[in-house]
């Protein structure tokens, strides 16, 4: 068996038809999950957790029942991550995502993740079908949370940590994500399909696509005839039906598909 080319750190092809198609679209959806911050150093749900975490799953911990069972656990990781995000810069991923954004009349960027990485590269109008982690509530009475400025102080593992609590009724602080057993913010997940149910082209970047109903969006938008590219260096249960698959990091085929797309329309 022939062994796999080596990946050339800055260059990837991107295929002329896809150009082509991408070249004439006027509807573009672009949807992210958690890989389209891994080069920014974030772990993905997929990597596991390191430190204090490493013996939790992510999906262990990401539950209202987690944090009813253990507030501190879950708001240490969660802070944790918080901090992990604010020391972090988005790559260039998060960048060819924001110009992208530029060539098309109608545009919509529909993330998973609750970092900000995506508004600090300079996207607009991000829709977090997942909820943010700069936002936090009362876990009771909804009340919301600001957190104080500056990047909490986490050992290099992470620790438990106490919530804070609410000014209005004294309950426990939560962060302002959707847990798993959570419905989705209903007007985000609405605009979504609306989003790709009308699109032209899909991209579906950094996702294992194993989480509804969020990975259902992909499929709706080739169940009305649209163009689905998966961006991934790793394979997905949407390989059998995506109409492209880049198999290669964000950081490197986004960029390549925003270069070659300015070269076509050059
Ligand atoms: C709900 C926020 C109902 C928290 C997250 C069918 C229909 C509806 C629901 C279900 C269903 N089947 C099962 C369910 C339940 C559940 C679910 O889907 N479970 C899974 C595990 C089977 N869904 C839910 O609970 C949802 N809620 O349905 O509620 C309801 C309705 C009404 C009233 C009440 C309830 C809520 C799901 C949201 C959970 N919250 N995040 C937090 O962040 O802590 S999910 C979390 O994991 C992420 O947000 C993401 O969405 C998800 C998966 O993570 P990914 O982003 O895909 O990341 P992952 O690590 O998995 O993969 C990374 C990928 O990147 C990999 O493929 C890797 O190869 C790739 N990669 C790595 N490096 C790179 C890269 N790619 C590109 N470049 C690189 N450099
Ligand atoms: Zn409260």
């Amino acid at each position: 068996m022939s062994t796999p080319t080596p990946f050339q750190p800055d260059v990837f092809p991107i295929p002329d038809n896809l150009v082509q198609t991408l070249a004439q679209a006027e509807k573009v959806v672009v949807f992210t999950g958690a890989g389209v911050s891994a080069e920014s150093g974030i772990s993905t749900f997929r990597d596991g957790n390191t430190g204090l975490w490493t013996r939790y799953s992510a999906h262990d911990l990401a539950t209202p029942a987690a944090f009813k069972a253990n507030p501190s656990m879950v708001w240490g990781w969660y802070e944790w991550r918080r901090a992990g995000v604010l020391n972090a810069h988005p790559n260039p991923a998060h960048q060819a995502i924001a110009r992208l954004q530029e060539h098309f009349r109608d545009f919509a960027l529909i993330t998973q993740n609750v970092d900000d990485l995506h508004e600090r590269a300079g996207s607009i109008g991000v829709t977090h079908l997942h909820g943010r982690l700069e936002r936090a509530r009362c876990f009771a009475c909804l009340h919301p949370f600001q957190h104080p400025d500056g990047i909490p102080d986490i050992p290099e593992g992470g620790c438990e940590m106490q919530p804070p609590r609410c000014s209005r009724c004294d309950g426990n602080v939560r962060p302002g994500v959707v847990w798993f057993g959570e419905a989705l913010p209903q007007p985000d997940w609405e605009h979504a399909m609306d989003m790709a149910d009308q699109c032209d082209v899909l991209f579906s970047v950094g996702t294992s696509s194993l989480v509804y109903p969020a990975a259902a969006l992909p499929q709706r938008a080739l169940a009305h005839g649209a163009t689905v590219v998966q961006v991934n260096p790793l394979p997905t249960p949407l390989d059998g039906t995506a109409t492209f698959n880049l198999h290669g990091p964000a950081g490197v085929v986004l960029p390549a598909v925003v270069a070659a797309l300015q070269a076509a329309r050059a």
